[in-house]
């Protein structure tokens, strides 16, 4: 256990560990009840570390037995460690610990699933395996011998020697135990291989439970696609003779990126047509790449401590969207980064979880794998090589590989290479690691005498333990249109640095119209109030598709805005427009599913607080309901052609094309479904020869109410299949009417395929109901009630994905004062739980604050 005092650890107090370790060899002797690990490392003093006792972490271990340079050793042990004194010159410590993966179920160290050894280290799981200098700078080499009986053992770098019931690896790249990964079980692989450019041989392997095998080939594509591409566009070559990819079902997150021994939740993984979605086969796309690109950036070039997070995670989510973009559609990955940035940036920006990019404190690490470290984190990237030129920001990549490979790194040094290859000053940029909340941009303009002035004003409002805000350094991407509608200034863009900043623009025959943060060029909330004829301009005339796309989300939002608050009509105007661009068929069908996806009920509830309205969730409802209905009803004769070229009739293909059509096919049967109360819908489900198909008639079935004999059939066909099942227990909830979705939760948590235990199946049916807007925000409170009686019974056994699922209620204070003091009650009722995790404890103390 942890000791129940939580301790707050400050960035300002980084020292370096006192030794540095030359190696590191293990060895596992694998039991479920009775591992034992057995580890001889070399340590030295360092001569320009403070004067310190030597400490080193430990967890829930047994210590059986300790020495140094052949001596035994007694060391006093605390529950986070031990200290013992030591010799002053260098010296070899040995340990043997006794651990009981069967019995872990937080899943963080070594842990089992299904009968498979894994681990998990990251942030700090080492410590959970055997004693060591559990923290990212102290890097060393890693030689690990695991002894069993699993026909299958794996660990980091090459393979060195294997005999009967023992296997041996090698990783010659210095590295922090949190990169360290073992595996052994009954797996089956999916082999491949690469060369890469300088004709180095490496063999690649997915490994797998027997039974999913035939779910491999397309992560083993995504894989070589993700190792080319960063040969050619950072040129970055990958450093081992072996790269392996484990399959695990029971994982607290995606994936994780262990030196030459990526594992991932099977469900960031494992694809097949019939069971996986086209956004399935994005997203593992995405997730392989992000891995795999973390061997430079993360593993090559890692943290210096846990404050500097963003500097491997911002930068490989910036590389994972810029190679999803050039195997895919950039505009449509540009549009759809942006909608999930304000679905789960955003409000984390602007509620009690708000915190700077680099965080300056925290209590338990693993509550800062946020969508502001990650996200945002990749948003800064995305300005800094804006501000700097493609070129630039090529050259201070290469700097930065070059003067920091094999170092353990920070966000000083990170804009140091930066400065020095650009020769920028880039101090007032650094604020966008420190300070924490989303900026509000607001801009007003002028035209007189063919020039033409914008003023812009930004402000960023106040974040805890952060009341006052410095302007920062923005890249205001803009573009001019005539009132033609043709581009008279194409994109330029401004360096906006202070509070308030005029820019001009001359030698203009008539006011332009502007086109202002194209492609999103920060992540700022932009207030504009500009008529509605101009936003239907730029919808039918922007040339940056990012921007066209961005007017129809504006005038939606200020549709539901009045629907909700006046109760308005839907906005004509506004859906003539869009009928426009939904039509014309030389766009990209992917990108004309966005523009009728229209905003989410949470992304109102967040617009209408925003502009300072309380936001009610049943109102919120009824008025996406009837704006989707007036769509359905308008829009009657022109669905069915769209649907006709919707329809792929080549074989499956997972790719941006065929995927954009099924995206615009789907969004169509959703507006048909409200006409013909499921008809459509019925008749796709039962020709359905793919899971996309398949799951998207299903939802409309549900949204109908259509669905008895759907879901019972789809529970039949796949019921032995754990992923698809995943879906059929979300998919239910998530398409149902609020006043069903939190009895529906609380009957499929009865059901016997709700394993609690496995975070996927507790994600996808807790997460859903939480993602439930109106039927998680239940006027009486019950949806509330049932996440947070599930979250304490959770945290007994997991903690991490725990603590993780409490952002649930981060925007808690923006409604009614009925439902807040509901959700409040929960939340101390989580609080007030006697032997409450660390991480739950410090997640709900900081909701509370
Ligand atoms: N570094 C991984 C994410 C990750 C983080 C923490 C974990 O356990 C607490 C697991 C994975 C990535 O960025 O993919
Ligand atoms: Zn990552």
């Amino acid at each position: 256990m942890k000791d129940a005092s939580p301790q707050t650890i400050h960035l300002a107090d980084y020292t370096p560990f006192g030794w540095t370790v030359r190696d590191v060899h293990l060895t596992v002797k694998l039991s479920p009840r009775a591992t034992r690990v057995v580890a001889r490392i070399h340590f030295a003093p360092r001569g320009d570390a403070p004067a310190q006792d030597f400490f080193l972490h430990g967890e829930e271990l047994t210590l059986l037995r300790a020495a140094i340079d052949g001596a035994e050793v007694t060391p006093e042990i605390t529950p986070q460690g031990l200290t013992c004194p030591v010799p002053d010159g260098p010296f070899l410590w040995e340990s043997e610990v006794e651990i009981a993966p069967a019995d872990n179920t937080a899943l963080e160290g070594l842990y089992m699933s299904n009968g498979m050894y894994c681990t998990q280290c990251e942030a700090e799981g080492f410590r959970k395996i055997t004693y060591y200098p559990d923290r990212p700078d102290v890097m060393a080499t890693f030689t690990v011998r695991i002894e069993g009986d699993e026909p299958v053992k794996l660990s980091n770098g090459n393979p060195a020697d294997s005999g009967a019931g023992w296997a041996e690896w090698h990783d010659p790249w210095p590295k922090p135990a949190y990169l360290f990964a073992l595996v052994a079980g009954d797996l089956r692989n999916h082999p491949g291989s690469f060369t890469t450019k300088s004709g180095k041989e490496v063999e690649l392997n997915i490994w797998v439970r027997p039974g999913d095998e035939g779910k491999c080939a397309f992560g083993m594509e995504a894989l070589k696609k993700s190792m080319t591409w960063d040969e050619e566009v950072y040129g970055r070559e990958y450093d081992l003779d072996i790269f392996n990819v484990v399959a695990v079902d029971d994982f607290n997150m995606g994936a994780m990126e262990n030196k030459g021994l990526n594992i991932f939740n099977s469900s960031c993984v494992l694809a097949s047509p019939e069971t996986s979605t086209d956004a399935n086969f994005e997203r593992i796309e995405a997730i392989i790449a992000h891995e795999y690109f973390h061997n430079w950036t993360g593993n090559r070039i890692t943290c210096r401590d846990w404050f500097q997070l963003c500097l491997k995670e911002g930068l490989t989510v910036y590389r994972d969207s810029q190679f999803t973009s050039d195997m895919r559609s950039a505009e449509v990955k540009r549009i759809s980064d942006v909608i999930a940035l304000r679905a789960r940036q955003f409000p984390e920006d602007q509620g009690p979880l708000a915190h700077p990019v680099r965080p300056e404190s925290f209590q338990e690490i693993n509550n800062f794998y946020t969508a502001t470290v990650y996200e945002k984190g990749a948003e800064v990237i995305g300005m800094l090589k804006r501000l700097v030129g493609d070129e630039e920001y090529y050259k201070a990549l290469d700097l930065y590989f070059e003067r920091h490979d094999g170092d353990a790194a920070t966000i000083e040094d990170w804009i140091r290479v930066f400065e020095d290859a650009t020769g920028r000053d880039l101090s007032q940029f650094k604020r966008w690691y420190s300070q924490a909340g989303t900026p509000r941009l607001s801009v007003s303009e002028d035209f007189s005498e063919g020039t033409y002035t914008l003023t812009f004003r930004q402000t960023t409002p106040p974040t805890p333990g952060q009341p006052d805000k410095a302007p920062q350094v923005l890249p205001i991407a803009v573009g001019l249109l005539n009132p033609n509608g043709h581009e008279v200034v194409p994109t330029t863009v401004l360096e906006m640095t202070e509070a308030e900043q005029s820019f001009t623009f001359e030698g203009l025959s008539a006011k332009p119209v502007p086109s202002i943060l194209r492609g999103f060029s920060a992540p700022v909330v932009l207030e504009r109030d500009s008529a509605p004829e101009e936003r239907a301009f730029l919808l039918a005339h922007d040339t940056d598709a990012f921007n066209r796309w961005e007017s129809s989300r504006d005038l939606a939002r200020d549709c539901l805005v009045a629907m909700v608050t006046e109760g308005a009509a839907p906005d004509t105007a506004w859906l003539d427009g869009l009928e426009r661009v939904i039509r014309d068929d030389t766009l990209d069908p992917a990108f004309r599913a966005l523009m009728m996806g229209g905003p989410t009920q949470s992304e109102t509830a967040q617009v209408l607080h925003e502009r300072g309205h309380v936001p009610d969730p049943d109102a919120i409802w009824d008025a996406h309901e009837s704006l989707r209905q007036a769509m359905a009803e308008r829009w009657q004769d022109l669905l069915p052609a769209l649907a006709e070229e919707a329809r792929v009739t080549e074989a499956y293909r997972p790719d941006a094309a065929q995927s954009g059509k099924r995206a615009l096919g789907s969004a169509v049967l959703a507006l048909q479904t409200r006409l013909d109360g499921g008809k459509a819908a019925e008749a796709q489900f039962a020709s359905a020869d793919n899971m996309t198909l398949q799951l998207s008639a299903l939802a409309c079935l549900v949204q109908a109410g259509r669905d008895e004999a759907a879901l019972r059939a789809f529970h039949d066909q796949w019921q032995d299949d754990r992923l698809v099942m995943d879906k059929w227990f979300a998919l239910q909830i998530a398409a149902t009417t609020p006043d069903k979705a939190p009895e529906r939760t609380a009957a499929l948590t009865e059901h016997p395929a709700f394993d609690w235990t496995n975070p996927n199946r507790f994600r996808s049916v807790l997460g859903a109901l939480a993602m439930h807007h109106t039927g998680f925000h239940a006027k009486d409170g019950r949806g509330y009630k049932l996440l947070a009686d599930w979250l304490i019974k959770l945290d007994a056994k997991n903690p991490q994905t725990t603590a993780r699922m409490c952002s649930a209620f981060q925007t808690w204070k923006r409604y009614d004062a009925d439902r807040q003091a509901l959700m409040k009650a929960q939340l101390e009722r989580i609080a007030a739980r006697p032997g409450l995790s660390p991480d739950t404890g410090e997640m709900v103390s900081r909701l509370l604050s």
